[in-house]
């Protein structure tokens, strides 16, 4: 008969890695502070508001309950007697947080958002401080995942340790598309928490697109009413749409709505008859992109931004345009027509040009902050320099963020992290190897470079399987977009030591 020998339960160790790792962290070596649940507070020294009071009960509850089995612990009142252990520091009773600059819960965060902070746990210092609540944020979180579980689960410590961190990158995207299929707001809230998780900072909502448009207009409300798979169930109203805005503020993450255009609309001609192009003998086309040569059309876009304008905070909308499908445009009569008479006969991408040109006008007189994907740019539209170009395309992202940094524009990069194409065996390492400055281009070129996005596009993933297609591969993304480069090796041998820490912040997560 086999025998096994059972080499014990197979939990990962919990290290108080952090993930993304920070741009600096001293191991004073002094020793670890033990945390008893009961006798654990954050003790805020500097300014507060509602934003930070919230953040210290989020993450009490997180490092104290984070288990089932940490609960049980709770309730039987387990002590950590360690006193006897050589590197023990003391009990970690309480954590200054000190918080140096004004906060108000009304702040938003922004692309410009200071995210600094330094955190000390030594024998005489035991402090978390920034300048703003941003950075605080972003040390909670920190904090949290410095401690760990000793090997028999039963009692919380931390190392001593100094840390000073920022971020690589200000832009650190997850794009989560809405339209494909319907993601339930359960969902979308849980998604904003794992962000927080990542110190990722900006929620990318590609909110429609030709599936359906979950969206309810204040303006056009049949939009949603014809639009969406379901009328009133699976849409995000203006009382959900204020909620996120509100959630995510509250972990310092900006939501950038998507109202791509002129592509990508076949749900919005549904609730809004005259605004696509009829196709005439198109093969499986009955309808194109929206078309850009009535009036209606600018009547409507316009009244929609302005909504856009009212209802998202952010400084930032995307615009979308790309994937401009010209076969219908083509076949169209009265589009061609229209060309004639503005003497761009034949040529598609200008009359393109011409349609996202007007639109891009419009947002700037409403001083709203514009992206767009890469191909407005490649197509030779005139950009205000400010216009952020997003390359997604990923044949040759080198030499797209090369042109687009030259021609002075700011850059969000894509094209290496889309979470629905998977790879057998894992494409973490994949992930990982791509770089948002690996381009050929001058330091200037490179500072244009604000940071970049993981891609969660919906044609194959639902409610169902959105969170595990996301996680961990998306942890992988956070951890480019933060820490500094050099930190970070992916030859061979360097290999174990971030599968382990990435296994430890999955576990986390779990
Ligand atoms: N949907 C929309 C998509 C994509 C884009 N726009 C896309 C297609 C192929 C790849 C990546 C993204 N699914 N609206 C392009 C930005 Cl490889």
């Amino acid at each position: 008969m086999l025998k096994f020998i059972l080499p014990g339960p197979l939990i990962p160790a919990s290290r108080g890695e952090v993930w993304p790792k920070p741009q600096h962290q001293d191991a004073l070596d002094d020793g670890f502070f033990t945390l008893l649940p009961s006798f654990f507070q954050f003790n805020s020294v500097g300014t507060t508001c509602t934003i930070l009071n919230e953040a210290l009960l989020r993450y009490r509850n997180l490092i104290l309950f984070n288990s089932r089995r940490i609960k049980e612990i709770y309730f039987k009142v387990r002590t950590c007697y360690e006193s006897s252990d050589s590197n023990f520091l003391g009990y970690l009773t309480s954590f200054e947080i000190d918080l140096t600059g004004p906060c108000s819960d009304e702040e938003l965060p922004s692309l410009e958002m200071i995210e600094e902070y330094e955190l000390t746990l030594s024998s005489s210092t035991r402090k978390l401080s920034s300048s703003t609540i941003w950075g605080i944020l972003r040390g909670l979180e920190t904090f949290s995942q410095l401690i760990y579980l000793t090997e028999d689960h039963s009692c919380h410590r931390v190392e001593s340790t100094h840390i000073h961190d920022y971020p690589r990158f200000a832009h650190r995207g997850l794009l989560l598309d809405t339209s494909r299929h319907y993601h339930s707001k359960d969902n979308i809230f849980k998604l904003l928490d794992a962000m927080s998780y990542h110190k990722l900072n900006v929620f990318h909502w590609h909110i429609t697109d030709d599936y359906s448009f979950p969206y309810v207009s204040k303006t056009f409300p049949q939009l949603s009413e014809k639009g969406a798979f379901h009328p009133t169930l699976w849409v995000y109203d203006q009382n959900f749409v204020k909620e996120v805005q509100k959630y995510a503020q509250r972990r310092g993450i900006r939501v950038m709505v998507e109202f791509d255009t002129p592509g990508h609309t076949l749900s919005w001609g549904l609730g809004q008859p005259d605004l696509l192009t009829a196709c005439y003998d198109v093969p499986q086309l009955e309808w194109g992109p929206i078309n850009p040569t009535r009036n209606s059309t600018y009547a409507f876009m316009f009244k929609l931004l302005d909504e856009i304008k009212s209802v998202f905070k952010d400084k930032y909308t995307h615009l979308g345009g790309d994937e401009v499908d010209f076969s219908c445009w083509k076949s169209n009569p009265e589009v061609n027509q229209f060309m004639v008479e503005n003497g761009i006969e034949g040529d598609y991408v200008a009359l393109q040009s011409y349609y996202i040109q007007k639109i891009i006008n419009y947002v700037d007189s409403l001083n709203m902050s514009t992206v767009v994907w890469e191909e407005v740019f490649t197509n030779g539209v005139t950009l205000p320099k400010s216009t952020v170009v997003h390359v997604w395309i990923s044949t040759n992202p080198k030499t797209t963020l090369n042109q687009v940094t030259e021609a002075g524009h700011p850059a969000i990069l894509s094209s290496y992290w889309y979470l629905d194409q998977l790879n057998t065996g894992g494409d973490w390492l994949k992930f990982y190897n791509a770089d948002p400055h690996d381009f050929p281009g001058t330091d200037e070129q490179k500072s244009l470079v604000i940071g970049g996005e993981a891609c969660m596009w919906s044609e194959v993933v639902d409610d169902n399987n959105l969170e595990s297609r996301i996680w961990p591969r998306a942890s992988v993304a956070a951890e480019k977009f933060w820490s500094p480069p050099d930190s970070i090796k992916t030859e061979m041998e360097e290999l174990w030591p971030i599968a382990s820490r990435l296994q430890e912040q999955t576990c986390r997560m779990n």
